[in-house]
């Protein structure tokens, strides 16, 4: 492995005058990196950064330009309310933001990022370190830590199984804040050397007018693109249509072979492990199958009891995973990171699954109801509720994820309070949060179904 993390950066690939596009604008790598170094020499000894997600070529800057500086950095979703952002800032130690969101509530420095270009800069694999809040069962949401080398490997991986190379033109318009977006969608374009359009949002019609030869979309972008025939039509000359962040339903996945005649690429990971499983291009693309473990990464299939659990295509069980591409921990959290492994050094999913007798995965679901997928977010229950709560008029919440067409699974909340509609509690969890996290749906109840032990049954709820 070469000292580089970006070397597209470093002119091991030639340039293009539009190398990376985010929607209107757009620029060869020589200038994102002379912008980037420009940044990056203002950067020295923070503790961390801020890095204000928004979809323009300002975060590819800003994220560079930490990564060079070896100074730690933090995405913050642009619709974050001030209660989530304020968590992300503090508990990362941020010490200052990238570029002016006007985010009125955060008193740090902005570090402006419309310096005039200065020399190129290179980022070495050991200085690179990419902070990525993700939602648990209970509490707020934690800070995973990913390394240069951890980005690299998982990125290497994908690289081979997909044959995804400089000749590749990749397209997406998945939010820059986690991981899908983040580090496939971009440093995965400045690592294989492939150009990039990000179409701002994730829409069918922005995919159909991009012309790329590989697409990548969590599942409600395909079902909304298979729900548009033409649309669907328009991405046949492609080589590639990469699924994931959580489970595609195999009639979408049908419909997109038919439509666009390509059987799509499932692959699957989690926030801190990088993709640890996928199919390749040049292997068995099977509907429900996130395929088998990348170069680098080994899975173990975990039976209740312990023992190792047959693969036999129908047990089902505990996924771990073990790995280059793994995280160094949660952020200033090393009990919440010892407890995410087993005694043995394999990271527990918290997904369960069942593994053929050729090595195929198929991922069956969460051992936690309490985490939410919607749209491909991932959300705690806990951290939803606790926003409820909050709201002088609730007395009690409870919040579910049933499951819906077009997201996977909606957000659901059940609460006792007095004088304010389902609306206003949704509104409220949206300014403090992050919009996706609102509950779609608020019932009003006069009590929650509770067991013997006080607590609610969730199970009733969602029936
Ligand atoms: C509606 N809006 C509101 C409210 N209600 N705003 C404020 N308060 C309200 N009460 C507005 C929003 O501002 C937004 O406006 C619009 O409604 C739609 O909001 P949203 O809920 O975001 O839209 P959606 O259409 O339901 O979104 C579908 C989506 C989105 C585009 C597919 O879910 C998405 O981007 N998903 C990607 C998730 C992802 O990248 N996950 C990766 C996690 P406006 O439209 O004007 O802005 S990484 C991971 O999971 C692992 C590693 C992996 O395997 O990848
Ligand atoms: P996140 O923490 O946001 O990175 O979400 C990771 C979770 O998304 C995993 O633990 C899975 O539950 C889910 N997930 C990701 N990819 C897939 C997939 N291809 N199929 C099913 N679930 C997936």
């Amino acid at each position: 492995m070469s000292d580089s993390l970006l070397p597209a950066l470093d002119g091991r690939f030639g340039d293009h005058a539009d190398a990376i596009r985010v929607g209107d604008e757009a620029c060869s790598w020589e200038h994102l990196s002379r912008r980037a170094g420009s940044v990056a020499s203002q950067l020295d000894g923070l503790d961390a950064v801020a890095l204000p997600a928004v979809a323009s070529l300002d975060t590819g800057v800003g994220l560079v330009a930490a990564f060079a500086a070896g100074v730690p950095v933090v995405p913050v979703p642009m619709d974050a309310g001030p209660l989530e952002r304020a968590h992300l800032i503090a508990s990362s130690g941020a010490a200052a933001v990238l570029g002016d969101p006007g985010w009125s509530d955060v008193e740090l420095p902005n570090v402006m990022l419309t310096a005039p270009p200065g020399e190129p800069m290179s980022v070495a694999l050991d200085t690179a370190r990419l902070v990525i809040y993700t939602s648990g069962t209970t509490g707020p949401p934690k800070g995973a830590v990913l390394s240069g080398r951890a980005l690299a490997a998982g990125l290497d991986g994908l690289a081979e199984a997909w044959q995804w190379t400089e000749d590749d033109r990749l397209v997406h318009g998945l939010p820059l804040f986690h991981v899908h977006g983040l580090v496939l969608g971009v440093l995965g374009a400045l690592r294989t050397g492939s150009r990039l359009v990000h179409t701002v949002r994730p829409t069918p019609e922005a995919y159909a007018a991009a012309g790329g030869s590989l697409y990548f979309g969590v599942p409600t972008v395909w079902s909304r693109v298979v729900a548009d025939p033409p649309v669907a039509a328009a991405l046949r000359p492609a080589r590639l249509l990469v699924s994931g962040s959580a489970a595609l339903p195999v009639p979408v996945f049908d419909r997109l072979r038919e439509l666009t005649g390509h059987a799509p690429i499932e692959r699957y990971g989690m926030t801190e492990t990088l993709i640890t499983l996928s199919t390749r291009a040049d292997g068995e693309r099977r509907p429900g199958w996130v395929g088998r473990p990348i170069a680098g990464v080994e899975t173990r299939l975990v039976a209740d009891d312990g023992s190792a659990a047959p693969h036999d295509g129908e047990t089902i069980a505990s996924l771990l995973v073990r790995g280059d591409t793994l995280f160094d921990g949660y952020l200033g959290r090393p009990d919440a990171t010892a407890a995410s492994f087993d005694g043995d050094g394999w990271f527990v999913t918290g997904d369960s699954a069942v593994v053929d007798r050729d090595g195929f995965h198929r991922i069956v679901g969460r051992s936690s109801s309490d985490i939410i997928k919607t749209g491909g977010f991932k959300v705690g229950a806990g951290e939803v509720e606790a926003v409820l709560l909050a709201h002088p008029a609730v007395s009690e919440a409870a919040v579910i994820g049933v499951p819906d067409d077009d997201l996977g699974q909606r957000i659901v909340a059940f609460c006792v309070a007095e004088g304010i509609t389902g609306r206003e509690l949704s509104d409220h969890v949206a300014q403090r949060l992050s919009v996706h996290k609102r509950p779609r749906e608020v019932v009003l109840r006069d009590t929650l179904p509770r067991n013997a032990m006080g607590k609610v049954v969730k199970a009733q709820l969602a029936r």
